[in-house]
């Protein structure tokens, strides 16, 4: 998080409706705001004197009746600013996405009953994404807990599954500690820590007006000498080694490079280590799974030791069998989840390779990682193929939208994908420098999440270009979302895969052999409705126009919104169709004739074979 950034947010002026004095960081609790003054500290005057000592710059939410002790309270100190999104899902993405970019706590709130409720989903997101988000649940007057009172729920039960620390504040006495646990636990184990505090708790006096800031504390951690020659016996006797690397990679390129290049191993990489491992890379043989490509999936096959580092890649039959495997990995209950594990490595990445690397013996043989990377290098070739200009493409092809977007867009843009066909495309099209990131929601896979992630991006990074990649189904499920753009006044560039369909769900009912159904979207044409909002709206029907309307949104002082219609039925093949699959796109070719779908079948047979050419 860049302090100066978050300074020009307030100097700005953004908020729209904000007429607190701007405060620097630092304050501490009872300095004015505005023309008032505290007479009184609060629980609450408390919780955000420590949370703005703890380098928060923005809390995403919505108020209401128990919170309101709580934004009265920043609304009086003025130094962190109320992001004020439209739906509180939204808010839990938005913190997700903040944390995932500055590794540091992102916060959110909720009112109490059905106004923390709402955070849920967003709160699963951030935690299976093991980054630091501390949400605040208001909750009912504590004397009623328990009575069946007017928007009763339990937030420290329904919360429970979705973060890392979980407990409710039931006496002022208790707050600045559990406090300071929920961040500690929020930033020390990755996930999300939640105090559920009753309404009338944040307006009570605080007992003390101490503040004492929670940063998040970074280690290097090394497995011990036994461990890494263990290692180093596995890596040295095999003849083709190959590395899986995820998440896990950041901060450890070099050593990653430095690693590969001692091995002469090809680098696979799973979905979440894409914006960390992929790029500088003469190792890199591309992604592996569903949506990855042909030659991620072989280098591992043909590899005769396997070494992960840093990831915990979920689709096990894209594993290896019978090959030794490494794992490193800094939490070591990660290890051995997803295939059986020779020698595990408990540590960081960085400081591991850099303890192992003097106890490998470097290749000569170049024969495995020459045959995957020329792989790697003709599925490029095809991929790049299928992404060309055709300017009277109409619908779009959604690879060269994807491709364009790439090409146009900031060389350190933050760019946010929904879950569906979004994902595929960023996976092959979005590429990234070490500057430029790529959030999603990889781990949890919840729709919608591309619009509220870019929200938290904006809101954290003024300064950086934010684009969303969007299906229609999943912009369309939290759409208020485009109002936070322009009340909030959030730059975000919004463009839109609108293929009038739930298309991912489509390819897994044909993979399954199930005839499509339930997934049409008789969409609207979002170019107009972002125009009612008061936002830049474009929208694109023929590829040759979309270049332009690009520049423009890209170019625009303010949030703005292309939708592009693009082809519905871009099939992605996976690199290897089980039996099961294979078997499932025949009866789900059988099914469509016999239910009348033949139009369709046709359709999908073009774009299937345009894909098969690919692989
Ligand atoms: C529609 C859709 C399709 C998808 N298809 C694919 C696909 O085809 N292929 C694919 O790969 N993914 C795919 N995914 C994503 C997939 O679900 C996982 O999110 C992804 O594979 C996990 O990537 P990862 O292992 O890099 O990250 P994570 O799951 O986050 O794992 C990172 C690991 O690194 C460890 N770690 C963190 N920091 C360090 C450190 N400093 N040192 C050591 N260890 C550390 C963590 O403890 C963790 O175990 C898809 C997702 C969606 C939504
Ligand atoms: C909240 C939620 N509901 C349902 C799903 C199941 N699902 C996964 S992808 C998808 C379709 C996404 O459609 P769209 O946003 O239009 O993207 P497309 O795949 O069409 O490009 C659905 C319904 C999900 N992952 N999350
Ligand atoms: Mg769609």
């Amino acid at each position: 998080m860049h302090t100066s950034e978050q300074a020009r947010v307030f100097y700005w002026c953004r908020k729209p409706f904000c007429g607190a004095r701007v405060v620097p960081f630092g304050s501490a609790v009872g300095v004015t705001a505005g023309r008032e003054r505290l007479m009184t500290t609060t629980v609450a005057d408390v919780m955000v004197a420590t949370l703005k000592a703890s380098g928060v710059r923005q809390i995403y939410g919505i108020p209401g009746d128990s919170l309101n002790g709580f934004t009265d309270a920043l609304r009086r100190d003025g130094g962190i600013a109320w992001e004020h999104v439209r739906h509180e899902e939204a808010a839990g993405f938005a913190a997700a996405a903040e944390a995932a970019l500055t590794g540091e706590l992102a916060v959110c709130a909720g009112s109490c009953g059905p106004g923390n409720l709402h955070l849920i989903n967003g709160l699963f997101d951030a935690n299976r994404s093991r980054v630091p988000v501390l949400a605040i649940a208001a909750q009912i007057p504590a004397v009623e807990i328990g009575g069946g009172y007017f928007q009763e729920t339990h937030p420290q039960e329904l919360f429970r599954e979705c973060s890392v620390y979980c407990e409710m504040v039931s006496v002022p006495e208790q707050l600045p500690r559990l406090l300071q646990m929920a961040m500690r636990a929020a930033v020390q184990r990755g996930g999300v820590g939640v105090v559920v505090v009753p309404g009338e708790v944040f307006l009570a006096d605080a007992p003390s007006a101490k503040v004492t800031p929670v940063r998040t504390a970074y280690s290097m951690i090394r497995p011990d000498d036994s461990a890494l020659a263990a290692a180093a016996d596995v890596l040295n006797a095999a003849r083709a080694v190959t590395i899986l690397a995820g998440a896990g990679c950041a901060g450890a390129h070099d050593q990653l490079i430095a690693l590969a290049g001692a091995l002469q191993a090809p680098v696979v990489h799973a979905f979440r280590g894409k914006e960390f491992v992929e790029y500088d890379n003469p190792y890199d043989v591309g992604m592996t799974g569903l949506i990855g490509f042909s030659s991620g999936y072989r280098a591992m096959e043909h590899c005769d030791a396997l070494l992960m580092l840093g990831t915990d890649f979920p689709y096990r039959p894209f594993l290896p069998e019978r090959v030794p495997v490494v794992q490193v990995d800094v939490r070591g209950e990660q290890i051995g989840k997803r295939i059986p594990v020779q020698v595990p490595l408990v540590g960081t990445v960085g400081a591991t390779i850099d303890a192992l690397l003097p106890l490998i013996a470097a290749k000569a043989d170049t024969a495995h990682l020459d045959r995957m990377t020329a792989h790697y290098r003709r599925v490029r070739a095809r991929l790049d193929k299928l992404a060309r200009d055709r300017r009277n493409d109409s619908p779009l092809h959604p690879q060269y939208v994807a491709a364009t977007v790439d090409k146009l867009a900031a060389t350190d843009a933050v760019f946010t994908a929904d879950v569906g066909t979004p994902c595929i495309w960023a996976a092959r099209y979005v590429r990234m420098n070490g500057a430029r990131r790529l959030i999603g929601s990889f781990n949890h896979g919840s729709m919608a999440n591309a619009l509220p992630h870019a929200i938290g991006a904006q809101a954290s990074h003024p300064g950086r270009q934010v684009v969303a990649l969007c299906g229609d189904g999943g912009l369309a499920m939290l759409l208020g979302e485009l109002i936070t753009l322009r009340q909030m006044r959030l730059p975000v560039k919004v463009v839109v895969f609108d293929n009038g369909a739930l298309s991912f769900v489509e390819l897994e009912m044909k993979a399954a052999g199930i005839v499509t159904y339930g997934t049409d979207l008789d969409n609207p044409d979002f170019a107009g409705m972002a125009r009612a909002a008061g936002l830049f709206g474009a929208r694109v029907e023929k590829a040759g126009d979309l270049e332009d309307a690009l520049r423009e949104a890209f170019g625009h002082d303010g949030p703005a919104l292309v939708d592009v219609r693009t082809v519905r039925h871009e099939l992605s093949l996976p690199p290897k169709l089980t039996y099961g699959e294979i078997k499932g796109f025949t009866l789900y070719a059988t099914r469509t004739v016999l239910s009348g779908g033949g139009e369709e079948l046709v359709e999908l047979t073009k774009a299937n074979l345009r894909e098969l050419d690919v692989e």
